[in-house]
């Protein structure tokens, strides 16, 4: 096969990260979706990657394949590059876009899967003070980018970067863990902004008919 294939999920959040980037150049790709009631599509994405877990492109036309969100949205400017720049130019920006990125991630992606996974525990081995943490980290990671959102069109300045493509899927689903919109303004105003992005309303729409699937 020639091309960029995407192993993903049409719900997974992290998916939604590379989704955004890729819609946003309209860069063409095989989307390859894994199912865990398909044992061939996990045995596919077991051989891709051996974390099993997604997003994984693979591209053939360089013989590369590659793990984790920010790298494939990186390697996407460098090697398949549109009018979607993901990462700024100036130093500044690029440490504030980065930043972002790994905030969105590693504190309210991380906060809300905590949350969520734990509901899809079995009874016996669920960790609710481990749920409590969670969603007390989420409270004060919202007090936190209220903050820094405020008086900003995207998450790192004027202009949709990597750290925006990070932050429609965690606060999007953070927000129906732990709502938010009613008493942060500038957040809230923010994901507004972010859903109405062609690329949002897009990775939103192919995802609707699986919103049944989400537990949270
Ligand atoms: N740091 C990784 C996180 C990827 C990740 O956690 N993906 C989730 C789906 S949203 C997954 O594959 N979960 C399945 C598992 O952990 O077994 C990235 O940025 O790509």
């Amino acid at each position: 096969m020639a091309g960029l294939t995407l192993f993903y999920h049409p719900l997974s959040s992290y998916c939604w990260k590379v989704l955004i980037a890729l819609y946003e150049n309209e860069t063409p790709f095989t989307p390859y979706q894994v199912d865990h009631d398909r044992p061939e599509s996990v045995a596919a994405l077991r051989e891709a990657w051996a974390m099993e877990r997604f997003p994984v492109l693979r591209d053939d036309n360089r013989g590369v394949t590659l793990p984790e969100t920010s790298v494939i949205i990186e390697y996407l400017s460098i090697h398949y590059p549109g009018r979607f720049a993901p990462i700024p130019t100036g130093a500044d920006d690029v440490m504030e876009a980065r930043l972002m990125d790994r905030l969105f991630d590693t504190v309210v992606m991380t906060g809300m899967q905590t949350v969520v996974f734990n509901t899809l525990r079995p009874a016996d081995a669920k960790d609710d003070y481990g749920a409590y943490q969670a969603r007390a980290l989420l409270k004060k990671a919202y007090a936190m980018l209220e903050a820094r959102i405020a008086g900003r069109t995207w998450a790192a300045g004027d202009a949709f970067t990597l750290a925006d493509c990070a932050a429609m899927p965690s606060l999007w689903y953070a927000d129906r863990i732990v709502p938010f919109r009613s008493d942060h303004p500038a957040l809230a105003d923010y994901l507004a902004r972010l859903e109405e992005r062609p690329s949002v309303r897009r990775v939103l729409a192919e995802a609707e008919p699986y919103f049944a699937m989400f537990p949270g």
